[in-house]
């Protein structure tokens, strides 16, 4: 039967074409294979990681954005979010993420949201999983362009005009996992960062530098914090079976 089966692939053709395209197909099929080894399992006896990530050190001064264009509604200036930290010095936006899991919890259905809201991006940071895609949208009566780019090579994912209040675009994510810096290239202030990542553990802090990671299988993980000007820093993390555990996790100002 398998004779049968490669004569009727390769008919009456010389044997080095047949072999030209055996290579041919397992390279075809190799390229088509899911860049990510995550595996998708039922998590029935999750653990928790909670905690709380706090800027080190003196707090940066409060920083202003002073506005190019579109002033009439933009306003001249824009308070810059960069460092959003509260009283106690906990900080916002900060992407919280497990490195090198390789199964778990299926990732969101719905897609990923990136608003263009008074001249900013809203979220400013936020994870995302690949297969997964985004809405692009915007709530302001300007024309916005928003340009999303592999922050380390800054090759252009895409480039979406946003001409009015209402307008939104749903595209695919990238492919592959990458860090994407998402600009706009009508208002040189506007920034934002999706973490694309192979899982769907991920939690970005909110303004009291909060996060929640659920659903994670027992086992040891490291854990990983991502802030668009501090930096990175990770460190290990133990979870147990539907217990949560808790950590609190520093990055200095840069
Ligand atoms: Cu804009």
């Amino acid at each position: 039967m398998n004779n049968g089966t490669s004569a009727g692939r390769c008919g009456q053709r010389p044997w080095w074409l047949c072999a030209g395209l055996a290579v041919a197909a397992i390279a075809g099929s190799l390229a088509a294979r899911p860049a990510s080894a995550y595996e998708v399992i039922s998590v029935t006896n999750g653990g928790t990681i909670e905690g709380v990530v706090t800027l080190s050190g003196p707090r940066p001064a409060a920083a202003v954005i002073t506005t190019t264009k579109n002033r009439d509604y933009c306003g001249d200036t824009i308070p810059d979010p960069t460092y959003s930290v509260n009283a106690a010095g906990d900080l916002a936006n900060v992407l919280v993420y497990l490195k090198g899991i390789t199964k778990g919890k299926a990732g969101p259905s719905e897609p990923l949201s990136l608003v263009n809201e008074h001249c900013m991006f809203s979220p400013r940071v936020q994870g995302a999983m690949v297969g997964g895609q985004i809405k692009i949208s915007s709530d302001d009566p300007i024309l916005h362009n928003t340009h999303p780019q592999n922050a380390e090579t800054n090759a252009t994912i895409y480039n979406i005009a946003l001409p009015f209040k209402g307008f939104s675009v749903t595209k695919p994510l990238p492919a592959n996992p990458e860090l994407i810096k998402v600009k706009c290239d009508a208002h040189e202030w506007m920034h934002a960062w999706i973490m694309e990542l192979d899982h769907p553990y991920y939690a970005t802090t909110d303004a009291a530098g909060h996060f929640t990671i659920k659903d994670v299988p027992p086992g040891s993980y490291t854990l990983a914090v991502w802030h668009e000007a501090a930096g990175e820093k990770s460190e290990p993390v133990v979870v147990t079976a539907a217990k949560t555990t808790t950590t609190k996790i520093t990055l200095a100002a840069k």
